[in-house]
Formats: C-alpha cells, structure tokens, sequence
C-alpha cells in the first residue's frame, strides 16, 4: 500500500530574524521540510498553510509530488499570489525532501544528477560611503569570494535600504522609512563602479541591485552608463508587473539583467525569457512553486539562453538555500547563486550539510536535502513581528522599495 502523509506541522521561529518552516511527516516515519517564509508577511503563509493546506495534506499520498501541486494550484481557484505561491513551495520542497530520502538519495541526484560540482556565489558589500563598500569588497575579496554585489550610500541621502542599517532586522518597529532621489543615484552609481573595478581589477564579478526604483527611461540609462566597468549583472532596474517595460531598457544597453526575487509564478516572466529581455532569472525555491515549478522556469529559460541567479538573501531561510543548492547543482543553465550569511542563531535552529568554500558554494551528500530542523530549539526563538522598509520620495511621495 502507498505511503500517506500523517502529519503536517508549521513551525514559526525568529533565530535572529523570522522563518516559518513547513514539516510533513509520513506513515512510513519519513519527514521532510520546506521553508514558507514570506518576509514582513510570515504569518500569513503560516495561516494558509495551517487553515487550509495541512487538512488537504493529511492522508495524500507524498510521492505524488506533481498531483499535489496541481490539487493545491487550480483547487484554491485564486491563482499565483506571493501567499499562496509560498505556501505551495513549502508543500513541494518537503516533498522532494520525502522523496529523495525515500529514495536514499541527496535531492540533486533525483533532479537528474550533478551538472557540476559546486555553484558560483555572490554576497553582498554594503557600504555607507565608497570607501566603506569598498573595504567591505576588500574583505570578499580576502575571504575567496569570486562575485560581489556591491552597494553604497548616496550623498545627499540620509537612509537607503541594505546600505544605511546594514545586516539589521529592527523587530517590532513600524517598517523603516527610506529617501530617494533618482537623478543624485543616476549621477553617483557610475563612480561607485568606477572605483570598485579599479579596487578589484578585471577578473572579480561585479553586481548591482536597483531594487525596483528605476523608471524603464532611467534603467536605460543607467545600464549604458555602467557598461565600462563591465558587471555580471543590474538587478531589478524597473518594477516588472508590466514586463514589457524591459523592451526598453534591453534596446539601450547590453549591461546584463538580472529580475525576478518577486515574482511567484512562469506567467510573471513569460515575456521577459520568451523575448530575451533578460539574462538571468531570480525566482527562487520559496516564493516561485518550489523545486517543481522552478525546474519549469528554469527549463523555459534555457531554451533562451537565460541562465538562473536564485534569491538567497537572509530571510530565505537555510532550507531554501538547500534547496536551491541541489537544484543549481542539478540544472543545465544555473548561472549563479546569491549567498547572505544567516544569523548565528539560525544554526541553534537548523542542521544542514551544505557549504561555502572558496568563494563556491557545495549541496550536500546526505539524503533528501540534507537539512533538518529541531523544533524544541525553534520554541526557544518565538516570532517577533518585523516589517520591511518603505521608501519615499525627497518630497515624501511613496516610491517603489
Ligand atoms: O525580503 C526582501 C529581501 O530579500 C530583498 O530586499 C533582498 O533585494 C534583495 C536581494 O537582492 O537579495
Ligand atoms: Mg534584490
């Protein structure tokens, strides 16, 4: 007789900063996991999950991974939506998790088997200053990294996201407030990168994220600005709900392009991988489907030639990391992995066997996707709610963040 999953739990802990962790348990006495975490909206998802998915869960078969992310995408009739979308991933990331375990198998090897041995990383300089960035960068470049997003300080504004707080989640504050001015950026980025080549020389990847706060005009213009300093990628030039937008900004500059951290499902990139108005597509694990609706993205991309970049920032937790590892490890078209740092008490949470050597990242060997979580040192972390920042304009007009 098949096996039946028995049990479905939501696990919702703050080592250092929230994650909310979906752990299905089987007759069989398998158990596999998945992250849910919707930063700023953890609870959310925990609702979703808890409400309505774990009584659909309860007595399916795990193996039918496929069938159940069907059942759980056209049964809830209201399609996508970052909630709903990060709540199926959890469902399907635990039950690959199952499978490869079942199977006696790390998860990569399931995905058809290594495509290589380790996965190029990025991590991030933030600097307050360019002076600040760079010695940030200096640090990167000291402890191996190959690829490093740099981002610093605008003068003339006071608080940018990422740069002005760097690394800190303030908990149960109303969400932070940025300021913006496009035309001080447009000028500054340009010697932001003059200055970070000129520290690392020609061989070091080079990264920027506009996180959304371009119109499709000025994006043009600021990857034709870049384009002397040669960098791996320009992330989240313009907001892309209108994907068209991007026409623009591709016929003005060959600065490569990277989007897609919050997009949640095939049909928010469609236009963006059909038309070839990117190179690299962001959507990770946690937000985009999981594992079975990634390997969809990603398979759609490299009939173009566009290679995969997944999210990994700190507030997607470790097993979203794990996940995207074996999944990166696996696939013919990855392109590169963004890697943050968890909080130091994330460890106390979760075990895993994935790792960074020499500027690259490793999956692991153990079966499924070689992380576990204890759920007694999880109680030990209770949720705080924390919100993400919000940005305005210098004449207070709300902008994009
Ligand atoms: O929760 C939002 C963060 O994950 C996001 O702001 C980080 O833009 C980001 C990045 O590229 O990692
Ligand atoms: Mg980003």
């Amino acid at each position: 007789m098949a096996d039946r999953i028995v049990a479905a739990r939501v696990i919702v802990t703050s080592p250092g900063r929230n994650f909310v962790t979906l752990k299905i348990e089987t007759a069989d006495g398998l158990s596999g996991i998945g992250d849910a975490t919707l930063n700023g909206r953890e609870l959310a998802v925990a609702a979703y999950l808890q409400e309505h998915l774990v009584p659909l869960l309860i007595g399916r078969d795990p193996a039918r991974i496929e069938d159940t992310w069907q059942y759980l995408y056209r049964g809830a009739y209201w399609r996508r939506g970052p909630v709903t979308m990060t709540a199926i991933s959890a469902v399907d990331t635990a039950l690959w998790d199952i499978k490869a375990k079942a199977a006696g198998m790390p998860l990569y090897q399931l995905l058809g088997g290594a495509s290589r041995e380790h996965m190029l990383c990025y991590t991030h300089a933030d600097g307050t200053t360019i002076e600040h960035a760079l010695d940030v960068v200096d640090r990167h470049v000291s402890a191996g990294y190959h690829a490093i997003r740099v981002q610093a300080g605008v003068p003339g504004l006071q608080r940018i996201y990422g740069v002005h707080a760097p690394g800190a989640v303030d908990m149960d504050a109303l969400p932070a407030e940025g300021d913006w001015d496009t035309a001080k950026y447009l000028r500054f980025a340009p010697k932001l990168f003059e200055a970070a080549r000129l520290r690392v020389g020609e061989d070091m990847h080079l990264l920027h994220d506009t996180h959304h706060r371009l119109l499709p005009n000025e994006a043009a213009q600021l990857g034709k600005s870049l384009e002397p300093f040669n960098l791996f990628w320009l992330e989240d030039v313009t907001p892309a709900e209108n994907q068209e937008a991007l026409r623009h900004v591709r016929r003005h500059t060959t600065t490569p392009l990277a989007i897609g951290e919050v997009f949640n499902t095939i049909w928010d990139c469609q236009a963006l991988i059909t038309e070839q108005l990117i190179d690299y597509i962001r959507t990770a694990v946690v937000h985009a489907g999981g594992i079975t609706h990634l390997r969809r993205i990603a398979d759609l991309a490299a009939l173009y030639g566009i290679r995969t970049g997944c999210h990994g920032a700190a507030d997607l937790s470790p097993v979203t990391m794990a996940a995207a590892l074996h999944f990166g490890r696996a696939i013919p078209n990855f392109g590169i992995q963004e890697y943050s740092v968890h909080p130091n008490e994330a460890s106390e949470v979760f075990r895993w066997d994935w790792r960074l050597e020499g500027g690259y990242l490793f999956s692991g060997e153990s079966p499924g996707l070689g992380i576990t979580i204890d759920e007694a040192a999880a109680a030990r972390f209770p949720y705080r709610r924390a919100y993400l920042d919000v940005n305005r304009l210098t004449d207070g007009t709300l902008w994009n963040w």
